[in-house]
């Protein structure tokens, strides 16, 4: 069972802006498992899509990988003979967790792990590349590079599976997402206090962009297939074919 998360359980007198430190780490499982709509539905298809796209001789990339969720899923799917994954966090915290994780793992695909900053991070023979929720974190004016990057790393047929918290340009539509996904934190039992104090820690650290966004920028970055393949309230994933 993961650590309950109750970490805006209390009022604060301040809340701090979010940061993934320890604390985070220790009940990160069952925080994004009640906060993110169809995450265990995303781990899986990961790791469904990185068995189709994983190629021979060739890298699997987790960028910003936490836990290794994703890492996990590929891990256990992923059939090419000589591929292995790499994933990066610039959280020390999550890495070596995440190294605890992958340790108690019994598959046998390499994986390496990096304490690093997705923007000054490498990628080279990638047939798959994965940003779950990472992309988000990242400052807006970086964002374009890291997906050139990406792109520019991937091998023909490499694939990139983005999946980001959205905005949406109508207003209302833009409220009704917000208030759907309060109520499915709320099924999931936090109270009020809580989803607000997360709200006001999270503000300026995840900025969601719009669909229309993350398409014109994946297209912009070289790639010739973009799409959606989930979404559900405001939470979307993408798949994007070099
Ligand atoms: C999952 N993918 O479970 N470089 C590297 N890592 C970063 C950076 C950066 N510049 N900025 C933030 N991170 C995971 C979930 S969580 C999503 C991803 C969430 C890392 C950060 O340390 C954290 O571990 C992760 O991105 C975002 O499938 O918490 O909503």
């Amino acid at each position: 069972m993961p650590n309950h998360d109750n970490l805006y359980a209390n009022p604060l007198t301040q809340v701090n802006a979010f940061t993934f430190d320890e604390g985070v780490v220790n009940v990160f499982p069952d925080m994004i498992k009640r906060s993110v709509p169809g995450y265990a539905t995303i781990i899986n298809m990961i790791g469904n899509l990185a068995e189709r796209y994983a190629q021979v001789d060739s890298y699997c990339y987790d960028l910003g990988c936490s836990l290794g969720a994703a890492t996990l899923a590929m891990r256990h799917r992923i059939q090419a003979a000589n591929c292995s994954i790499i994933g990066v966090d610039s959280s020390a915290a999550m890495i070596s967790r995440c190294e605890q994780v992958i340790a108690a793992d019994s598959a046998e695909i390499d994986v390496a792990l990096h304490c690093a900053d997705l923007c000054e991070f490498a990628i080279n023979n990638a047939s798959v590349a994965v940003l779950n929720f990472t992309l988000q974190f990242i400052a807006l004016e970086k964002r374009a590079d890291i997906l050139r990057k990406i792109y520019d790393g991937l091998k023909p047929n490499g694939v990139l599976i983005l999946s980001e918290k959205l905005a949406f340009d109508d207003e209302q539509h833009q409220a009704l997402m917000i208030e759907l996904h309060h109520n499915f934190k709320r099924a999931n039992g936090y109270s009020d206090l809580e989803i607000a104090q997360k709200r006001t820690a999270i503000e300026n650290v995840l900025i969601p962009e719009t669909l229309a966004t993350h398409r014109q920028r994946l297209k912009d970055a070289g790639f010739a297939s973009v799409d959606v393949w989930f979404q559900c309230f405001n939470f979307a994933s993408i798949i994007a074919i070099k």
